[in-house]
């Protein structure tokens, strides 16, 4: 048997209740075959036996007080998975399905992401499993309180610097950093995503939105097409999403769909930069569903309990371009062949991990173009990364000099991958290539410290 095998049959053993996280290490182990042949080192060192077990996983009570006073117990988790290749880094998720299986797939990708950077962070992640929605301003300032109440002694800037994900924005980066800076009483680059007068970055909010727009330009001029005249949808309407319409709009693409937990819009008049202003307000600072676009856009149609992925499949939409941002397997197998039956020809992952392993071999099968989630929403990370730097150094760079690294960096992890797929002899398997780069800047730092 090969270790790859006997390392995924032991994790399906081991953790059989954590479906999320046997989905994500079968992904990535299973594209690591060829290096078990090519570094026997690897292998003898049980490389990869040891990156599937996080250094360890912290999991603790979260108590705090609605606006009636009724108390509410959630539960607060920070997995510190690998920090062979710098700090541990990665956001925190507040979602009510947030659980051991989702923060340690996760983190568990989070680790080749943030080595694809090229920048020095480990791999991370946390949460709770605690619900924004349809909670107070103040309902969530102490809910925030209360989680880095706990979490503030696990972290630190050269230790572990957690950011945003789902549920989780400037408000309560916000929150959470004036709460860390109090109990703590320092000021220092311990959490990114900070607003821009406290030491965050520009460009961070738009990086994650921005960069996968980036990176699919990067693999369809790498195919002698670009993004100019498609029409893209687009998944979720939460940060990355935005942004990935701002930008596919800056580059001449057509965006016609965006959605929530509750359904989907499609706009076939295309979502412009005037009707993207008003999807902001509604989500940000109305926090309102995306339902309401009608109130304001009655020409589109509103697909309730549906996500785009089931629209596309219902109404045979005709679409160039799949961005999915909004959560992990959103997209099953029928509705990839859905999507190659649209014409699709690239889809760039905001969200992790939000095509299940059919729906992925469906893609590769059927030549679409594939960034996945830890190639193609790196950007975020990356940027965070920027905001480090730009904390250690104590001064802000502008708008431009930001912008100009994130698409340096989201090239570099495009060429990277596409590199590496074509010297492993597999031409355009983005996730392959992706994998194996990332991996292996890892194993070799932990082969570089010994045994363990
Ligand atoms: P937000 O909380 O800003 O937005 C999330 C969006 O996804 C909302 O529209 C939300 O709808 C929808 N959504 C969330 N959960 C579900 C669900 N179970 N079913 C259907 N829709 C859902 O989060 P982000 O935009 O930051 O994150 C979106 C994705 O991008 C996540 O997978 C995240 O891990 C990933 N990501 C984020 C990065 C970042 O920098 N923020 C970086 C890299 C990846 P609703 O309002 O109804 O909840
Ligand atoms: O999944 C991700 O890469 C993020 N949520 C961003 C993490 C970060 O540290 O900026």
């Amino acid at each position: 048997m090969s270790m790859i095998d006997e390392v995924i049959a032991k994790v399906r053993e081991k953790d059989k209740d954590q479906p999320e996280f046997i989905q994500a290490v079968t992904e990535v182990l299973e594209t690591l075959r060829p290096t078990e042949e090519k570094y026997p080192e690897l292998v003898k060192a049980r490389i990869y036996e040891r990156i599937v077990e996080p250094d360890r996983v912290v999991m603790f009570r979260v108590t705090w007080e609605d606006d009636n006073g009724e108390i509410h117990v959630n539960r607060g988790y920070r997995v510190q998975y690998n920090n062979a290749i710098g700090p541990y880094k990665g956001g925190l998720r507040f979602h009510p399905t947030v659980n051991l299986s989702v923060i340690k797939f996760l983190g568990f990708e989070q680790i080749f992401k943030n080595a694809l950077t090229t920048l020095p962070m480990g791999g991370g992640k946390g949460g709770a499993d605690f619900d924004p929605k349809g909670k107070s301003d103040r309902e969530v300032m102490r809910f925030c309180y209360a989680f880095m109440s706990e979490l503030f002694r696990h972290i630190g800037p050269d230790t572990d610097v957690p950011a945003g994900d789902i549920g989780v924005g400037a408000r309560e980066i916000g929150y959470m950093y004036g709460y860390y800076k109090k109990i703590v009483n320092e000021h220092t680059g311990v959490l990114t995503g900070k607003g821009l007068d406290y030491g965050g970055s520009l460009i961070r909010p738009e990086a994650t939105g921005y960069g996968v727009v980036y990176f699919t330009a990067n693999m369809l001029g790498s195919h002698g097409k670009d993004m100019a005249g498609k029409v893209v949808a687009i998944s979720g309407s939460g940060n990355v999403a935005q942004y990935a319409v701002e930008k596919s709009l800056h580059m001449g693409a057509k965006p016609i769909t965006m959605s929530d937990s509750n359904g989907t819009i499609v706009d076939e008049e295309g979502i412009t930069a005037e009707k993207l202003q008003y999807v902001m307000w509604l989500k940000n600072v109305k926090r309102g569903r995306i339902a309401e676009y009608l109130d304001k856009y009655p020409n589109a149609k509103y697909y309730a309990g549906k996500s785009v992925w089931d629209v596309i499949r219902d109404e045979n939409l005709k679409i160039d371009i799949a961005l999915p941002c909004a959560t992990q397997n959103e997209i099953h197998k029928d509705h990839a062949e859905a999507l190659v039956k649209a014409g699709v020809i690239a889809v760039a992952e905001g969200a992790n991990m939000p095509s299940d392993l059919e729906a992925i071999k469906v893609y590769l099968e059927n030549g679409i173009l594939y960034g996945p989630a830890k190639a193609a929403n790196a950007g975020g990370v990356a940027t965070s990364g920027l905001e480090m730097t730009q904390n250690s150094m104590r001064l802000q760079w502008t708008r431009e000099e930001v912008d100009a690294k994130l698409q340096q960096i989201m090239k570099n992890i495009h060429d990277t991958a596409y590199k590496t797929a074509m010297e492993f002899g597999q031409p355009d398997n983005y996730l392959l290539g992706a994998n194996i780069a990332g991996f292996m800047k890892v194993a070799r730092a932990m082969l570089a410290y010994g045994v363990m």
